[in-house]
C-alpha cells in the first residue's frame, strides 16, 4: 500500500491501511515553497528512505523550472505546472520532447527486441510467453545490455530533469521496455499500476516513475494510454492486482472511469507515477503502434536486499547529480 505521507494524521492512515493489505510501496512527502512563497502540502520529491526528507524548491525562471536540491539550483525543462499534475494527478505530458536521432534509434532497436521475442516464443514453441502475444502485442523488457545505444537517452539531460522533478535527487535506472501494438490485432491492455508487476517481483518498494515515450503518434484508434488520475481513484495507493488468465495482464481498477486518453505526436513522454493507474486500447488499425518505457526508481531495487539488483539498480543521479 502506498504511503502519502503529506500530515502525520494521513501517514498513520496510509499505515492502517498497508498493515491491512500487506502491500508496501511507499512515498514520502517532503514540503515545497512555490515562487509567490507558499508552502505546498505536498510534493512530487519522493524520498527513498522512511522518515527521510528532501526539501525542494521550484520557481520559474525564463520559462524553466528551478529546482533547488539543499543548496544546489539546477535548471529543469520541466514546468512548474507539470511537476504539480504529476503531486496532484500522478501524470502529466511532455509534447514531442524526444530528438530526432534519439526516435530514431528507438525505433530501429524496436523492430530487433520483437524479432527477438519472436525467435524466444520459436524456441520455447508457444505464441504467447507472459504478457506477450506473437502478432498481436509485446512487451520486450531489459534490452538496453543487448542494445546498449540508447544509453544517451536513458542517462539524457531531459530523463535528469523528470527524475529530478517527480523522485528526487537520487535516482537509478530500474527496467526499460518496449510495448508494440501490432496493426490490426493489437490487444488492449488492463487497468494497472507499474508498482503492482514490480510487487509481484520483489515485494515492498518506493513509488518509482516510469516516462513512456510514444515513438508514433498515439490516439484512441490506434491503442494509446489512458491514465487515471490518482485523485479520481482514491489516490496514491498500491492495490491488490488480479491476474487475467486469457491475457495474463495483472488487472487493479474495475470501475467505469475510462481514464485520460493521451494523444500526442511521435517523441512526446507520458510521465506517471508506479501507483498511477493505466491501461491501453486496442490497434484495430492498419500500423504499428509503439512505445519505449523507462523506468527509474529513487532507490536500487532489490530482489533479495543485498543480494542483487532488480533489472538494473544503475545509478543514474546522486544529490541531483549525473
Ligand atoms: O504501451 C502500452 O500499451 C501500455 C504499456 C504499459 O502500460 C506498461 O507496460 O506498463
Amino acid at each position: 500500500m502506498v504511503l502519502t505521507t503529506s500530515n502525520r494524521a494521513a501517514e498513520r492512515r496510509h499505515l492502517l491501511a498497508q498493515s491491512r493489505s500487506g502491500l508496501d510501496c511507499f512515498r514520502l512527502t517532503a514540503r515545497f515553497d512555490t515562487n509567490d512563497g507558499n508552502t505546498q502540502s505536498s510534493c512530487p520529491v519522493v524520498a527513498a528512505t522512511r522518515g527521510e526528507s528532501h526539501p525542494t524548491r521550484t520557481g520559474e525562471r525564463l520559462g524553466r523550472t528551478v529546482i533547488v536540491m539543499g543548496r544546489v539550483a539546477m535548471k529543469s525543462s520541466v514546468p512548474r505546472e507539470k511537476v504539480r499534475q504529476y503531486s496532484d494527478e500522478g501524470f502529466f505530458v511532455l509534447e514531442a520532447v524526444i530528438p530526432h536521432e534519439h526516435l530514431e534509434l528507438l525505433r530501429t532497436v524496436c523492430a530487433a527486441a520483437v524479432d527477438e521475442m519472436n525467435a524466444d516464443m520459436d524456441r520455447q514453441g508457444c505464441d504467447v510467453l507472459g504478457i506477450n502475444h506473437r502478432g498481436k502485442r509485446y512487451f520486450c523488457g531489459q534490452t538496453m545490455r543487448r542494445h546498449p545505444e540508447r544509453r544517451e537517452l536513458l542517462f539524457s539531460d531531459l530523463a535528469a530533469d523528470i527524475c529530478r522533478a517527480t523522485l528526487g535527487p537520487d535516482v537509478y535506472l530500474h527496467n526499460d521496455q518496449y510495448v508494440v501494438k501490432c496493426g490490426r490485432e493489437g490487444m488492449a491492455f488492463g487497468w494497472h499500476q507499474d508498482g503492482a508487476y514490480v510487487h509481484h517481483r520483489i515485494g515492498d518498494h518506493p513509488e518509482c516513475v516510469t516516462l513512456w515515450c510514444a515513438l508514433d503518434d498515439v490516439n484512441e484508434e490506434n491503442g494509446t494510454i489512458y491514465v487515471l488520475p490518482t485523485h479520481r481513484c482514491g489516490g496514491r495507493q498500491l492495490v491488490e492486482h488480479v491476474k487475467d488468465e486469457r491475457s495474463n495482464d495483472r488487472i487493479g481498477y474495475f470501475g467505469d472511469d475510462p481514464g485520460v486518453p493521451v494523444i500526442a505526436p511521435a517523441g512526446s513522454i507520458a510521465v506517471f507515477s508506479s501507483v498511477t493507474f493505466h491501461r491501453s486500447g486496442p490497434n484495430p488499425g492498419g500500423s504499428v503502434r509503439r512505445a519505449y518505457l523507462a523506468q527509474y526508481a529513487p532507490v536500487q531495487l532489490l530482489n533479495e536486499p543485498g543480494v542483487f539488483p532488480q533489472y538494473y539498480g544503475e545509478l543514474f543521479l546522486q544529490d541531483g547529480r549525473s
